[in-house]
């Protein structure tokens, strides 16, 4: 996701976690402000792009070498790659969960691992497939920041408060209050590697039903912000909704001191 994305996410989860959870993470982040989630939340970004943070880039996805549109799976063993990836960094994250840097990367990579081409291999997640959006070139990874932008506004906190208040009430009384509770089937902070893989699982299942329905190269050049956005607008906001509502839960384990 772009910044909307990954702070959307971070509100969303700061409307879910207990008051003890809230207070010992704005204590780690040195911010008692009621943005102390969503101020950290593209920190990761910023971060992959130095040289002492190069070593990170690839936790922000785990490249699938499935088969979509035909056959959608994620494997562990076949899909992390020697330098890492999202699933490895939210377990190692969680072990030295004491410091304000593995706090930041949590927040920024349980938002990544629910963008489904971020659980994908083919073309680079998407990156190599040359689409438009509104006649402007772009690539099919626009699901990152051009899809979200067009429901929800420009990548500001403003912007992201306002759609995180919206999932909120979704999941607390909407569309989404029925499902909610199984969004969070399997969570288990013993487990970090099954957990994540759980939610890597479920969003690269929408690469095969949504993303790419009749393979990548039907969505060559296609204008994303038409047909394709509607279809794909609803897989977005659920996503986001169940990236801020696992962030809480697991925030709210790691705050009790289950590990
Ligand atoms: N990005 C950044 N710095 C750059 C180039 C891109 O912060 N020099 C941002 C733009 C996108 C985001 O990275 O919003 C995409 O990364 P991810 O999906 O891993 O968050
Ligand atoms: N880290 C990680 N996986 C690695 C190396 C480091 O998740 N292979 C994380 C753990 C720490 C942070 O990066 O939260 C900084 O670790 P260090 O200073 O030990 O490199
Ligand atoms: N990305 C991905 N899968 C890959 C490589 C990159 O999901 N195999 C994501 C990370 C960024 C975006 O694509 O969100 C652009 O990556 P980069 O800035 O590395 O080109
Ligand atoms: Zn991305
Ligand atoms: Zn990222």
């Amino acid at each position: 996701w772009g910044a909307l994305g990954h702070e959307t996410v971070a509100y969303i989860a700061s409307n879910f976690v207990t008051a003890a959870t809230q207070s010992q993470f704005q204590s780690i982040l040195g911010d008692t402000s009621a943005d102390y989630l969503a101020s950290v939340a593209t920190y990761a970004d910023s971060y992959r792009y130095t040289s002492a943070g190069s070593y990170s880039k690839p936790y922000h996805f785990i490249d699938a070498n499935d088969n979509p549109p035909t056959s959608c799976s994620v494997d562990y063993n076949r899909d992390c790659g020697a330098g890492g990836c999202v699933v490895r960094a939210i377990n190692n994250y969680l072990e030295f969960c004491e410091c304000a840097q593995a706090a930041k990367m949590l927040v920024h990579f349980i938002g990544d691992i629910h963008q489904p081409l971020h659980d994908e291999n083919l073309e680079v997640g998407g990156n190599d497939v040359p689409v438009t959006f509104g006649g402007t070139s772009t690539n099919l990874h626009a699901w990152d920041t051009s899809i979200p932008q067009q429901y929800a506004g420009t990548a500001t906190l403003a912007h992201a408060k306002k759609w995180a208040a919206t999932l909120t009430t979704a999941i607390q009384s909407g569309a989404y209050q029925s499902s909610a509770s199984s969004w969070l089937t399997g969570i288990n902070i013993n487990d970090p590697i099954t957990s994540s893989m759980l939610w890597a699982t479920d969003a690269n299942s929408y690469v095969c039903s949504t993303v790419m329905p009749n393979g990548y190269t039907a969505t060559e050049n296609v204008d994303l912000s038409g047909d394709y956005y509607n279809e794909a607008i609803p897989i977005v906001q659920i996503q986001i909704a169940k990236a801020g509502y696992r962030l809480a839960a697991w925030l709210n384990l790691i705050a009790t001191g289950t590990t």
